[in-house]
C-alpha cells in the first residue's frame, strides 16, 4: 500500500487505514506480472463468468484466502435506446449495479474487504452508512460469520437499505447527526483494534469496486467516451478511475473515460471546488438532499475525486431534487430501469450535458446506476396516491379512463 500524500509504502498485511505518517490515504500497488495480469481479459466467460472475483490477479488477496462471496458484479450494460432518441446522443449505456446480491455497488467492494477481514484475523467489522454499505457491509459479515457495527444518521436512511441491515443480524446504532459524523466516530473506533473499518478508506473495498471498469471495457469491448457517476463519500469515482488506469497500464486501452461525477446541489462540496478551480475541498457543514445515500457534506475521498475529473478533462456537475427525481421517473419509465435517486442523478447530469452540450452528440457515454430503486420506495410513493375502486369491469375501466387504440388492438 502507498500513501497518496508521502508516498511512504507499507505491506498488504499490515492493518492500517491510513498512513501512520502523514494520515494520508493509502492506495493498493502490484508489483505483477504482466502475463499473469491480463489473463482475465483472454479467459473465456464460460470459463469465468464476468463477476468481481474474474479479476482476481487483480486483486490483492492471497491465493489461500477464503473468499466471501454472494456473486457480486457481473452487471449489465444496458444500452438506453429510448434516452439516445430523447437526447439526441448517438450510445448511452447504463451499467446497472442494482443488480448486485444486495442492490448495489458496495458489494464490489465488500466481497473484497471482507475477505480481507476474514484473512486478518477480524471478529467484528464496522463502518457508517447513508445506507447501502451498511445493507452490504452487514450482508457480508453474517456470510463470513463475522459480527457487524453500523452507525447511520438517525431517520436520514432509506427503508429498504436499513430493513437490510437489520435481517442481516448488524447492531444498527441511529445516530443524532449526519453521515459525517457517523464517519467521524467510527474513525475514532477503528483506533480500536477489535473493530476493523470497512468504508472507502480502507484501500481493499476500492480494489473491489473497480472491476466494475473491467466489466465495462468488456462489455463494450473498448473505454467508454464518458462516465457519468454519482459521488457521496468519493470511493467510487476513485475505484473507476483506478480500474481505467490499470486497464492504461496494461496496455489494453490508450486513453481514459472522461468521468463526469455530480452531486445533489444541497451536498456538492466537491462541485463548488471543482467551479472555481481550487484544490481545496471545503466541507459543508449543513446538507439536504432526497438522494440520501449522497447526502454527505465532508467526503473523504475529495482529493482522488477532482484528481479523476482534472485528468481526462472531465467535470463534476450539480443537480437539484427536482431533477433528480425527473432522470428518476424518467428512466424507470423509458428504460425500464428503476434507479434509487443517488444512482438517478448520474442520469440527470446526463441530461443536463445533452441539452447543454457539454458531451458530443456521437460520443458513446455510460451512466452508473449505483443502487437498486427499491432501496427507498418511499420517495416514489410519497408523490403518488391510488385510487380504489369497485370490483367491477366498469368501475375498473372509468379508473382506466381509456387506453390508446393500437395498444388495444395488440391486447385482443
Ligand atoms: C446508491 O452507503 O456512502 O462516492 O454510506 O449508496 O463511493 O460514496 C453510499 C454512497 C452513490 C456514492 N450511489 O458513492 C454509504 C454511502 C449510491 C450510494 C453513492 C452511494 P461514493
Amino acid at each position: 500500500m502507498r500513501c497518496i500524500e508521502c508516498g511512504a509504502r507499507y505491506a498488504a498485511g499490515e492493518r492500517i487505514y491510513f498512513c501512520p505518517r502523514c494520515g494520508g490515504l493509502l492506495d493498493v500497488e502490484y508489483e505483477r506480472d504482466r502475463a499473469e495480469a491480463l489473463k482475465p481479459f483472454s479467459t473465456s466467460f464460460k470459463e469465468r463468468p464476468l463477476s468481481v472475483w474474474r479479476y482476481r490477479e487483480l486483486l490483492p488477496i492471497g491465493n489461500e484466502s477464503r473468499i466471501i462471496s454472494l456473486n457480486e458484479g457481473g452487471t449489465g450494460l444496458i444500452r438506453c435506446r429510448n434516452l439516445e432518441r430523447e437526447l439526441g446522443l448517438r450510445e448511452v449505456y447504463c451499467k446497472n449495479e442494482g443488480e448486485n446480491p444486495t442492490g448495489s455497488f458496495k458489494d464490489r467492494g465488500m466481497t473484497v474487504g471482507v475477505t480481507k477481514a476474514v484473512e486478518l484475523g477480524a471478529r467484528t467489522t464496522i463502518c457508517a452508512s447513508t445506507g447501502n454499505t451498511s445493507s452490504s457491509l452487514a450482508a457480508y459479515s453474517a456470510k463470513a460469520g463475522l459480527e457487524c457495527v453500523v452507525l447511520v444518521p438517525a431517520g436520514k436512511i432509506a427503508l429498504g437499505k436499513l430493513s437490510q441491515a437489520v435481517i442481516h443480524g448488524a447492531k444498527v446504532i441511529a445516530v443524532r447527526g449526519g453521515f459525517d459524523d457517523c464517519l467521524r466516530l467510527v474513525r475514532e473506533l477503528s483506533k480500536d483494534r477489535r473493530f476493523y473499518l470497512l468504508n472507502s478508506i480502507n484501500p481493499f473495498r476500492i480494489e473491489g469496486q473497480k472491476t466494475a471498469a473491467f466489466e465495462i471495457y468488456e462489455q463494450l469491448g473498448g473505454v467508454p467516451d464518458n462516465l457519468f457517476i454519482p459521488i457521496g463519500n468519493a470511493g467510487n469515482i476513485t475505484a473507476y478511475w483506478k480500474g481505467f488506469k490499470e486497464l492504461k497500464e496494461l496496455g489494453l486501452t490508450d486513453r481514459l473515460p472522461r468521468f463526469m461525477g455530480v452531486q445533489a446541489e444541497g451536498a456538492s462540496p466537491i462541485y463548488r471546488a471543482f467551479i472555481k478551480g481550487s484544490d481545496e475541498v471545503k466541507p459543508f457543514g449543513r446538507v439536504e438532499t432526497v438522494a440520501t445515500a449522497i447526502r454527505i457534506g465532508n467526503p473523504v475521498n475529495w482529493k482522488r475525486a477532482l484528481r479523476s475529473v482534472r485528468e481526462t478533462g472531465g467535470r463534476v456537475g450539480a443537480v437539484s431534487d427536482e431533477e433528480i427525481l425527473e432522470a428518476q421517473r424518467i428512466l424507470a419509465s423509458k428504460e425500464g430501469i428503476f434507479a434509487e435517486p443517488a444512482s438517478a442523478a448520474s442520469i440527470a447530469f446526463l441530461i443536463k450535458a445533452a441539452r447543454e452540450k457539454l458531451i458530443d452528440r456521437d460520443s458513446r457515454s455510460v451512466c452508473v446506476i449505483t443502487g437498486h430503486g427499491l432501496k427507498d420506495p418511499d420517495v416514489v410513493l410519497r408523490r403518488v396516491r391510488l385510487r380504489e375502486v369497485d370490483a367491477d369491469v366498469e368501475s375498473v375501466l372509468e379508473a382506466i379512463g381509456g387506453v390508446s387504440e393500437k395498444a388495444a388492438v395488440t391486447l385482443r
